[in-house]
């Protein structure tokens, strides 16, 4: 009698041929291992073990995946009684008497890798990718994973324990590794060129009576490896939580036999399954998928090819995303009409690819290559045939319309014109021409070849197409692509004016650019509000004041006295900190505490000595979310996981805290509305509850909660 019984529509079929079984995970888009796939595949497993006509079994995937692992949806939904899991179908074929084989085209992932590590062999398309991604959602691999993979490697590459090192690096690391690699680490025992299930097939034929379980290997992890591993991750508090309790279950995979080994590794998985960084990784995971899903697009649009691109400003900004096109193949042009720019252009370029030649990051070959996709021209006629132009200069309005008037007039019809202005309305823009539907912001972050954020701003009049086309070459690029209404800042700068508002406030009243800064870092930002505004330019955030929408209430002098002191930040050697040359570290400064005492007397500000970490913090993000909430309300963010997505890749929030609207969520937003009601009160009326915040606040959440239930 089998356990389990095939379900109506199976996300799995089998099929015998000449002896060898053939399960294939049939679950779209990447054969996902739902509680339905693993039941199915568990009842495939359970019938090809009962039947003697069956020598061998081999498990493969369909559409060019093996598995994209378990289905990270259950985790947020809880378990379901009786459902299946990888565990299961780990168990059986570690129990089973076959023979398996797994046959590998496409990414086999976390559980569909340990699906794979549980067979006897592995045979690997040259597409086949293998890793265990699970500390990228704050978890540990759950099915063995931290058993077998250290079990595997150490055997293949025993000296000097080089293989317990792969394993170790791989699951903290939590990328893929190729096809060739993974062969030569010992993961794939064969690459196979052709069909590689019916090479599969023919392997486990020959192979049928064998075993080779991994779960038999032994393997001996010295001590001081391990403490050098702990020591080498984030702090528990600070990211690391998941990356301790990996080395914790890989350590056991040396002290335990693989039986209470993989009990111990589980009892950790179940932990971390419910704990805040993981939910909040999981958060992300989902966030960054919806982003390409705009309510209201017409599905049936398809997005124009990109084959042919320009930018116009050869500065650092213009150049950056020049190098972010050749890195796709795009080949692209900059113009630039000053000649010494040009230079220092065709310089940044020359210089970023031999720097990543020299670390190793990319061959003299595609380097050459990409560096020739880049090409430098002095006039508008050069760019004439280009699909997307990209202007890159100066922040300032007058400036720009110059820029697009030149552009309409020189660039053929139908060619998208975009701005990569940080805050500027792409509306009075797209009016200095006469295709304002073909204009678009392009909101690349510095540097732009590096930051994965791209905005990409609607217009009043850009047309479905244009929006497709940029939302499809976000991705492209291999940038978070995040579309964003028409006002000033648009998502992240906008949130960002009033968190830095906040942090300029509080100096104002008492605290110091350090203490504020150290405050925000022990959040867990890479570094705080003034070491940024140091590091982006205090004179950058002048000029984009000049242009920015007037407020009503009391406005920080600070940067403007920095600004006319010449203390730039980091360029000038002094901003709100100073920095030896050469070096980027943050020193404090006491003629800036001077001034900003200054201001405080000129304000009429008593200032006080006893605000603490925490009221920085919250003063701090409140005001971002309180924002994010209000461009909720104005349409200008489409879903609050959008601005967290926005936040995380634009602005280095710690991305266990999930984005500042996911972690309001965390905190309680009604703490929140109730505390900027009450410092509508007490601060001033640049306190004013967002609409949107008040209803989160009644709900309960901005986003419905996970599940915090354990899982089976
Ligand atoms: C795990 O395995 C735990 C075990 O150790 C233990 C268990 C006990 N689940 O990224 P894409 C969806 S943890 C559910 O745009 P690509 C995704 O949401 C898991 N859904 O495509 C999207 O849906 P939609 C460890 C998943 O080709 C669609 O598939 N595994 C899963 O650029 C397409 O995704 C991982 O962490 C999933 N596991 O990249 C791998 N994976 O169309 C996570 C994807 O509705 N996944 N979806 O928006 C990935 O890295 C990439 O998605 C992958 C495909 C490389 C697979």
């Amino acid at each position: 009698m089998l356990e389990t019984e095939a379900p109506p529509k199976a996300p799995a079929r089998g099929e015998t041929r000449d002896g060898v079984r053939v399960i294939t995970l049939t679950n779209p888009p990447v054969n996902a291992l739902s509680f339905a796939t693993a039941g199915a595949v568990l009842h495939e497993i359970e019938t090809a073990e009962t039947d003697d006509a069956v020598r061998a079994i081999v498990i493969t995937g369909s559409n060019g995946f093996f598995s994209g692992g378990a289905d990270i949806n259950a985790f947020a939904a809880g378990p379901v009684p009786g459902g299946k899991t990888v565990r299961d179908l780990v168990a059986a074929i570690e129990k089973g008497a076959k023979t398996y084989v797994a046959a590998i085209d496409g990414p086999a992932l976390g559980g569909g890798l340990e699906l794979a590590l549980a067979c006897d062999y592995r045979l690997g398309s040259a597409n086949a990718k293998v890793g265990l991604p699970e500390i990228l959602l704050g978890l540990i691999p759950g099915a063995g994973g931290t058993q077998r993979l250290p079990r595997l490697l150490a055997t293949k590459n025993p000296m000097n324990f080089g293989g317990v090192q792969m394993a170790l690096q791989m699951m903290l690391e939590g990328k893929p590794k190729d096809a060739k690699p993974a062969k030569g680490m010992g993961i794939l025992d064969e690459l196979v060129e052709g069909d590689v299930v019916a090479h599969a097939v023919e392997f486990a034929r020959a192979k049928a009576g064998t075993k080779n379980r991994i779960s038999e290997m032994k393997i001996k992890i010295p001590p001081p490896m391990v403490a050098l591993a702990h020591g080498m991750v984030p702090p528990e508090d600070k990211g690391g939580f998941a990356a301790h309790k990996l080395i914790d279950a890989m350590e056991a995979a040396s002290d335990l036999d693989y039986k209470h080994g993989i009990a111990r590794e589980f009892r950790i998985f179940k932990e971390l399954v419910t704990s805040l960084p993981s939910q909040s990784a999981v958060h992300l995971f989902f966030a960054e998928r919806e982003l390409g899903k705009i309510p209201g697009l017409a599905q049936d649009t398809k997005p124009k090819t990109i084959e042919k691109a320009a930018v116009v400003g050869a500065g650092t900004m213009g150049t950056g995303i020049a190098m972010v096109f050749a890195n796709a193949g795009i080949p692209v042009s900059v113009i630039d009409v000053n000649p010494e720019q040009v230079e220092r252009g065709k310089k940044n370029v020359a210089d970023t690819y031999a720097a990543q030649v020299k670390k190793g990051r990319l061959t003299e070959d595609k380097a050459k290559e990409r560096v020739e996709n880049v090409s430098f021209v002095g006039a508008y006629d050069a760019i004439a045939d280009s699909d997307l132009v990209i202007e890159a200069v100066f922040e300032s309005m007058a400036v720009k319309k110059e820029v697009f008037a030149a552009l309409d007039k020189a660039v053929k019809k139908g060619a998208i014109l975009a701005s990569n202005t940080s805050t500027l309305d792409i509306d009075e823009i797209a009016s200095a021409t006469t295709r304002p539907e073909k204009v678009v912001g392009l909101h690349f972050f510095a540097p732009a070849n590096i930051m994965q954020l791209l905005e990409v701003v609607r217009g009043s009049k850009t047309d479905v197409e244009t929006l497709v086309t940029s939302m499809a070459l976000a991705k492209k690029l291999k940038k978070k692509g995040v579309l964003s209404g028409n006002a000033f800042g648009f998502i992240g700068n906008r949130m960002l004016f009033d968190y830095v508002r906040e942090a300029t406030f509080l100096l104002e009243e008492g605290a110091t650019p350090m203490q504020i800064d150290n405050a925000i870092k022990s959040f867990g930002f890479p570094m705080g509000p003034f070491a940024m505004s140091d590091l982006s330019g205090i004179d950058v955030f002048y000029k984009i004041a000049q242009e920015a929408p007037k407020v009503d209430y009391r406005q920080s002098e600070i940067s403007h006295r920095l600004y006319e002191l010449g203390r730039y930040g980091q360029k000038t050697g002094s901003g709100f900190f100073t920095y030896e040359p050469g070096k980027r570290e943050p020193k404090r400064d006491e003629d800036v505490e001077r001034i900003i005492a200054e201001e405080s007397k000129r304000l009429g500000i008593t200032r006080r000595t006893d605000i603490t970490d925490e009221e920085i913090v919250n003063r701090c993000m409140f005001a971002l979310v309180n924002q994010g909430a209000q461009l909720l309300g104005d349409g200008i963010a489409l879903r609050p996981g959008d601005e967290d997505v926005v936040w995380l890749f634009g602005y280095g929030f710690p991305w266990y805290h999930g984005g500042p609207m996911w972690w309001a969520d965390t905190i309680g937003v009604k703490n929140i509305y109730d505390q900027i009601v009450e410092w509508q009160k007490t601060l001033g009326k640049h306190w004013v509850p967002a609409p949107k915040l008040k209803e989160a606040a009644e709900r309960g959440s901005f986003a419905p909660r996970p599940n915090t239930g354990a899982f089976n």
